[in-house]
């Protein structure tokens, strides 16, 4: 069949809306229309080739909903009309790391997934002869995609597939941080740096679990309102202030119980990590760093208590968690709505990454 998506062929160049050649599902696998989609900064951060997995060309995209069309042989989990969520972070519940119940990494099909191919270890998508890879196994920047079976999640009919897509990265990303990774227990003060996609939905998260202080960090001043809009108590802006960590430890009556980042750069990391509590704060590292970038601190801020841990996915089971997150949306528990602050068609999807360099969206969302 034929399927219209944007692509991107080269790194640090738009993408270009084409109509390419999308074979139909094999084996366990699924051919899902896209609704919509979000853009996150990891698409922003793939494009702009600080990916060392990135490949061109390829499909983006990773933060979709849409409907099922068709299922391949021995898919059982999902039918035709089912709505879902593609999870780059599948759940296959059959592998060491599903099995351990220590980790939501999934690794079933990471191997091919990071080499942009479905786990045959082949492409569904040709553009004039030449195959097109696949993109953190999903590809939503596509009308039509197809997905593994262990990779969707179904979710309920009446949630709006323009906000549903975002439980498909950021609001699970977020929330999940706080949720399954750091645990953060009512009463915790925290520091979340950067305010943007997900950094808003660590904020609600922690004003959902019942955090006491919550301290936005953010470089755009702009970003405070927002803040405060979604549960932040105080906000820090690093321009004003020689020494942020100094300052951070001082605010939080000694350093944070937990620390966020949320913006990829390694330095905001180290000042997240040294802004917490001695002998006990937590560090939850969410942002992705270019490639190549390294992390550093003096061994004693580890000698001393401190702990430095990462989040993929919000520490979430795809095939299980995100229903409940959209539940969670659907019952008013969490919002989504003032977050998607932009809403286009397809062909005007490198605005949403111009408004996200800008720094003036917090979420586009691209409907098909
Ligand atoms: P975004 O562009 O919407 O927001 C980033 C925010 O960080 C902006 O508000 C920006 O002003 C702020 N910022 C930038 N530099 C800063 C600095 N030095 N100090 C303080 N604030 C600063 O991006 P997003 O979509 O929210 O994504 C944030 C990060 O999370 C990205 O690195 C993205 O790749 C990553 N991410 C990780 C996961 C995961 O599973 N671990 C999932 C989604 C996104
Ligand atoms: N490909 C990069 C790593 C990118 C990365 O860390 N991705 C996050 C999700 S970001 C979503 O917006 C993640 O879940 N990683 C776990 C995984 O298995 O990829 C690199 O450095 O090579
Ligand atoms: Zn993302």
């Amino acid at each position: 069949m034929k399927t219209r998506a944007a692509v991107a062929f080269e790194a640090k160049k738009p993408l270009e809306i084409v109509e390419l050649d999308l074979e139909g599902p094999r084996a366990g696998e699924v051919l899902v229309e896209i609704k919509a989609t979000g853009v996150c900064h990891t698409d922003a951060y793939t494009l702009d080739g600080l990916d060392s997995e990135g490949i061109f060309p390829s499909i983006l995209g990773h933060e979709g909903a849409g409907v099922v069309v068709e299922v391949g042989p021995g898919v059982t989990s999902v039918a035709a009309g089912d709505h879902v969520i593609p999870l780059y972070t599948p759940e296959c519940r059959q592998c060491k790391s599903c099995l351990s119940r220590k980790t939501n990494l999934c690794t079933a099909i990471r191997a091919t997934q990071g080499k942009g191919l479905m786990p045959d270890g082949t492409s569904r998508f040709s553009y004039k002869g030449q195959a097109i890879a696949h993109y953190m196994g999903c590809s939503t920047f596509s009308n039509y995609t197809v997905l593994p079976e262990i990779a969707v999640a179904k979710i309920r009919k009446d949630a709006p597939f323009d906000k549903a897509c975002y439980v498909g990265c950021g609001v699970t990303t977020g929330v999940g941080a706080v949720v399954n990774t750091a645990k953060v227990e009512p009463g915790a003060n925290c520091v979340v740096f950067g305010l943007g996609g997900i950094g808003l939905n660590v904020i609600q998260g922690l004003k959902m679990v019942g955090a006491d202080m919550i301290v936005g960090v953010d470089i755009n001043p702009s970003k405070e309102e927002w803040g405060r809009r979604f549960g932040m108590t105080h906000f820090v802006n690093p321009k004003d202030h020689g020494d942020i960590v100094a300052h951070l430890v001082e605010l939080t009556g000694g350093g944070a119980d937990y620390t966020f980042d949320c913006t990829g750069n390694t330095t905001v990391m180290r000042q997240a990590l040294e802004a917490c509590h001695r002998g006990w704060g937590e560090s939850v590292i969410i942002g992705v760093a270019e490639a190549g970038k390294e992390i550093a601190t003096r061994p004693f801020q580890l000698v001393t208590g401190r702990v430095w841990r990462g989040s993929a996915f919000g520490g979430a089971r795809g095939r299980t968690d995100t229903p409940r997150i959209v539940d969670w949306y659907m019952d008013g528990k969490i919002e989504i709505d003032p977050m998607i602050t932009h809403t286009l068609p397809l062909e005007r999807i490198n605005e949403a990454f111009d408004l996200m360099h800008a720094g003036e969206s917090i979420r586009s969302v691209v409907v098909f």
